[in-house]
């Protein structure tokens, strides 16, 4: 019988289901395995310097090859530094499959030093979470948690892996992980009826979310929204779902504010949702967001989302991709001449509106180039112009995100990605992930100051993995964002507008992003005059490896009141 103990044999797992990364943080108790990836070349090991950044590199990565993605852990403060990016991860449905180690099952009753009940930790912020019991159920219970994290609605799990477990004999064999097809579509009567509710309005709305991307359903939506001459919104979303150029896509119902998305859900008196939830925002709507009458069809894989905060008149558990393809035959069989008039019609007014408002934009940016400080969309009319067009983008710019998709055309799946989630780190780690799955692409990273600030030292991975992604950070000195929505804050309470918090300000100490990534071994240059963009930007393309623009943005800001006593 083989000797081949389960430290040897997770990884022959992991290799048999096509993983060829780990992104991890190591520890004592997982030493064991660590120690054996020296045998196995195909599987390399990408070191963060804290684990939050494991996840967020190994959730890009996830994004741009849908595939399941493996991260490594340390055990109980490992994971607990993990929790907000595995929540981040959660609600993003990112197949991570996340192992972390434990001492060992011997030690459970000692309450030993870093013990923790680390699945209890986990389970709250993962699909699935499980400790591996016994060596006979080793490579059962990963293959179980790939399967998990890779099925739809897919999302992140936890295996805990005790030493004495992968320590013992390995007695199973290895072989790929099976993963179930979901490739599903309703009967015939059920999409007639889908058909049947959509062509009874004059005013459709199409809602869409992350489900599309995954089901690689881009061009079916498409077809179904411009035979219904639909406006197209983003809600819960952060791939390309529908090209961003497309005329009846109108962007994000956004992720806050309720009363900014009602305006919008109220509009239709027909509503397709298809692949996301309605609606996802920190301060939702208590009550209906539909228009009075509005009927309401929802298309997903994810049945816990369907009709989970508002009524639907048609909830179909299926495939986006098959389902979309089968009702746009139908809407093309039951159209009457009129409606495909009344369609083409919607089309041109919504596609010309949207023209318009670009326009109004680009005019905006127009007055604003050549000020000091700088505004982030004189620096992306710059940077538009010297990308090549296969260029993919990690956005977390957060406040400064508009003028990406401005001057940067994202048509196709793959070639953009926006954070989502809601916890703020992503982009620097996140655009390594692309870049590693998207060797032979330019991949450039946007973030903001405060958000670059939680997971800085990814530089270093960057930089001792040779990742030539290129990162721009958008330093306005503040969490502008935050700024903005205390405005909102004030203007719902009636408080009349006043400093901002000085918790907003970043500006005093100023930091120096370049020098940062410099001592994090990654080139960088600092950009803070119209002149130096086109040369900064020259460099970075130019620059084998990665690179960093510091990027001195206008913003709100108040150093002089830092530090000021307000009368104590
Ligand atoms: C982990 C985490 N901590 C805190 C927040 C709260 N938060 C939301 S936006 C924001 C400010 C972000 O600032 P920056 O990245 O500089 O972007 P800007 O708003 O200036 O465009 C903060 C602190 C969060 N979302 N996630
Ligand atoms: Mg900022």
């Amino acid at each position: 019988m083989s000797q081949k103990t389960g430290r040897f044999a997770i990884l022959e797992q992991f290799l048999a289901d096509g993983m060829h990364y780990m992104f991890g943080n190591p520890g004592t108790v997982e030493q064991g395995f660590l120690d054996a990836l020296g045998s196995y070349p195909n599987l390399k090991y990408i070191l963060t310097l804290q684990e939050t950044i494991a996840l967020m590199t190994a959730d890009g990565y996830a994004r741009a090859t849908q595939r399941p993605t493996l991260v490594q852990i340390h055990s109980t403060p490992g994971l607990g530094n993990t929790i907000g990016a595995l929540y981040q991860a959660m609600r993003g449905h990112s197949p991570l499959v996340v192992i972390g180690g434990d001492a060992g099952l011997r030690f459970q009753g000692l309450d030993a030093q870093m013990a923790g009940d680390l699945v209890a930790f986990a389970k709250p912020v993962t699909k699935w979470a499980a400790m591996v019991k016994d060596p006979r159920s080793l490579l059962r219970v990963l293959r179980q948690a790939i399967k998990i994290a890779a099925t739809p609605p897919m999302g992140p799990v936890y295996v805990c892996l005790p030493e004495d477990i992968t320590d013992a004999p390995s007695v199973e064999t290895v072989r790929p992980t099976s993963l179930p097809s979901t490739r599903t579509i309703p009967d015939e009567g059920l999409l007639e009826k889908a058909a049947e509710l959509l062509l009874n309005g004059n005013k459709p709305m199409v809602y869409i979310g992350d489900g599309i991307a995954y089901s690689g359903a881009q061009a079916e939506l498409t077809a179904v929204a411009e035979l219904l001459g639909a406006e197209v919104w983003s809600a819960d979303a952060g791939e390309v779902n529908i090209s961003l150029e497309h005329p009846l896509y109108q962007g994000s119902t956004g992720h806050m504010f309720g009363y900014h998305s009602k305006p919008i859900a109220s509009k239709g008196d027909v509503n397709l949702v298809c692949g996301t939830y309605i609606l996802p925002e920190v301060f939702p709507e208590l009550g209906d967001i539909f228009a009075p009458g509005a009927k309401t069809v929802h298309i997903d894989l994810n049945a816990y989302e369907i009709a989970k905060n508002h009524p639907v008149d048609l909830g179909l558990v299926s495939d986006p991709k098959l389902t979309l393809a089968k009702l746009a035959d139908l809407l093309g069989q039951r159209m009457t001449p009129e409606q495909r008039q009344q369609a083409a019609q919607r089309l041109a007014q919504i596609g010309k509106a949207k023209q318009e408002k670009k326009q109004a934009q680009l005019e905006q940016d127009r007055a604003l180039k050549g000020k000091v400080p700088l505004h982030f969309s004189s620096f992306m009319e710059e940077l538009a112009t010297q990308l090549l067009p296969e260029t993919i983008v990690f956005d977390e710019a957060l406040t400064n995100s508009p003028p990406i998709s401005r001057y940067l055309s994202f048509t196709e799946p793959g070639s953009y990605f926006l954070t989502r989630g809601g916890s703020l780190g992503v982009g620097i780690p996140g655009a390594i992930g692309v870049k590693l799955a998207n060797p032979n692409r330019p991949v450039w990273g946007f973030t903001g100051d405060g958000g670059a600030m939680y997971t800085i030292q990814a530089l270093w991975s960057a930089a001792r993995h040779n990742v030539d992604a290129k990162f721009v950070i958008c330093n306005n000195s503040s969490y502008r964002l935050l700024q903005l929505n205390v405005s909102a804050y004030w203007q719902e309470r009636d408080i009349p507008r006043h400093d901002f918090p000085l918790s907003f300000d970043l500006s005093k100490p100023t930091i120096n992003f370049a020098q940062l990534a410099r001592s994090l071994g990654v080139e960088a240059c600092r950009v803070e005059v119209p002149k130096d963009i086109a040369p900064a930007i020259a460099k970075a393309v130019a620059h084998p490896g990665p690179f960093l623009i510091d990027l001195v943005l206008e913003g709100d800001v108040h150093p002089e009141l830092v530090g000021v006593r307000c009368g104590q």
